[in-house]
C-alpha cells in the first residue's frame, strides 16, 4: 500500500495528526497547538525531518498532536534526549516541549545544561505556574500564597522566573508569548526557529482548571496594551493603549522606570531602545513584573554563538575520530583503567 500523496504546499492542517487532543476544554494548550501548527505551515518544514520531544505532564502530550516524527519521554529529561538526537542526527530539526513543572523542577539540572551548551532547537516551555496533570500541585513558578492540594495554606517558595533562568544558564535566545496571541506566538517561534542554536520560549499558558486567570492581570484583551510591553530590536521600549508610556533607565542607576510620555518634561528621547544582544537589558526586561511593570514579551535576548553540535567532535576526549565502526568496549576498556 503506497503511502498517501501530500500536497506541494502543506497547511496547518497537513501538520496536525489524526490523535484525539485529550486536553481540558478551554485549555491554553489547544492554542499553543494551533499557533505551533501555523508555524510549521508559515516555515514548510519537512515533516520528516522535524521531531517534537516532551518530557511528562499535560504539556508533554504534544508530540501525539502534530504530525511529525515523536517523542514523549520521562520526566524533565526532554532536554537529555534532545540533545543525543541532535548530536546523532544534526540534520533533525528539534522542538522541546516542557512544562513548568517538567522543566524547572525534576528536569531543572537538565534545562540548565541545554541551555548553556546551546544545541540547535527550539524549547518551549508551557508556563501555567502550577502542575496540569498531577492535578494542580504548586510548581517552582507558582507565586507566594498559591494554595494547591500540596500547599494548602499557601505556597511559601519563592518562585523561578523561566526567562531569567534561562538568561542565567547564558541561554543565547530567550523569548516570550502568550498562548492566546495567535499573531505574536507564531511570528516568535518563527524568529526562534530562525536561531541557530537553543532558542528559549516562555509561553505563559493558562491551566483553565488548576489555575485559571493566574496571568489574566497581563493578559486580559481589556487591559493588555497597558500591561505587556512586546520588544523589537531597535524599537523604542513603548506602551500603552495611547502609545505613551516608555521605559526610561533612571540615571546614575541599573534601574528602569515607567514614565509616561508627555508628563514632567518626558519626551520619546527619555525612552530606551531595545537591543537584543544586550544581556544587561535582557535581564532588566525578563525581572519586570506587574502592577509596577508591564510584561515583556517578544525576543528578549538573541545573541548567537555557535551551536554545540558544530563544536562536539572537537570537544570529545576523543578528538572527534570516533566512527559509528568504533568499537565501544574496546574503547571503555582502553586507557588508564583500575581494579577496585
Ligand atoms: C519521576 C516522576 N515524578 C513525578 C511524576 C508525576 N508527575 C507527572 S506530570 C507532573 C507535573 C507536570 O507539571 P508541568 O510540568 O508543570 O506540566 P503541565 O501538566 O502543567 O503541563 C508530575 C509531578 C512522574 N510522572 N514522574
Ligand atoms: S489540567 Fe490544566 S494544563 Fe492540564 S489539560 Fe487541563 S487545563 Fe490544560
Amino acid at each position: 500500500m503506497s503511502a498517501p500523496k501530500l500536497p506541494e504546499t502543506l497547511t496547518a492542517k497537513d501538520y496536525a495528526s489524526d490523535q484525539d487532543v485529550r486536553w481540558c476544554p478551554g485549555c491554553g494548550d489547544y492554542a499553543i497547538l494551533k499557533g505551533v501548527l501555523k508555524t510549521l505551515a508559515d516555515l514548510q518544514v519537512p515533516r520528516e525531518k522535524t521531531v517534537f520531544i516532551s518530557g511528562i505532564g499535560c504539556a508533554a502530550r504534544f508530540p501525539y498532536y502534530v504530525s511529525t516524527y515523536g517523542f514523549h519521554t520521562i520526566h524533565g529529561r526532554a532536554p537529555t534526549i534532545a540533545t543525543g538526537a541532535k548530536l546523532a542526527n544534526p540534520e533533525l530539526d528539534i522542538w522541546v516541549v516542557s512544562g513548568d513543572g517538567d522543566a524547572l523542577s525534576i528536569g531543572g539540572n537538565h534545562m540548565l545544561h541545554i541551555l548553556r551548551r546551546n544545541p540547535n532547537m527550539q524549547i518551549l516551555l508551557f508556563n501555567n505556574q502550577i502542575y496540569g496533570l498531577t492535578k494542580g500541585q504548586y510548581s517552582p513558578t507558582s507565586k507566594v500564597g498559591t494554595r494547591s492540594p500540596s500547599t494548602p495554606r499557601g505556597s511559601v517558595d519563592s518562585p523561578v522566573s523561566a526567562a531569567q533562568f534561562a538568561l542565567g544558564a547564558n541561554a543565547r535566545f530567550v523569548a516570550r508569548a502568550i498562548d492566546t496571541d495567535q499573531k505574536h506566538l507564531p511570528e516568535t517561534l518563527k524568529r526562534a526557529h530562525t536561531h541557530d542554536g537553543a532558542s528559549f520560549v516562555e509561553i505563559f499558558q493558562n491551566c483553565i482548571v488548576y489555575n485559571d486567570g493566574v496571568f489574566s492581570a497581563f493578559t486580559e484583551r481589556a487591559h493588555a496594551a497597558d500591561t505587556q510591553i512586546h520588544v523589537e530590536h531597535g524599537k523604542p521600549l513603548i506602551f500603552g493603549a495611547d502609545r505613551d508610556k516608555g521605559l526610561r533607565l533612571v540615571p546614575g542607576t541599573l534601574d528602569v522606570e515607567v514614565v509616561t510620555i508627555g508628563d514632567n518634561g518626558f519626551t520619546e528621547k527619555d525612552v530606551m531602545f531595545h537591543d537584543e544582544t544586550n544581556h544587561w537589558l535582557a535581564a532588566l526586561l525578563a525581572a519586570m513584573e506587574p502592577p509596577n511593570f508591564p510584561v515583556a514579551v517578544g525576543v528578549l535576548y538573541c545573541d548567537p554563538a555557535t551551536p554545540y553540535e558544530a563544536n562536539f567532535p572537537q570537544n570529545t576526549p576523543l578528538g572527534g575520530s570516533v566512527t559509528s565502526n568504533d568499537d565501544l568496549n574496546g574503547m571503555l576498556r582502553s586507557g588508564h583503567t583500575w581494579t577496585v
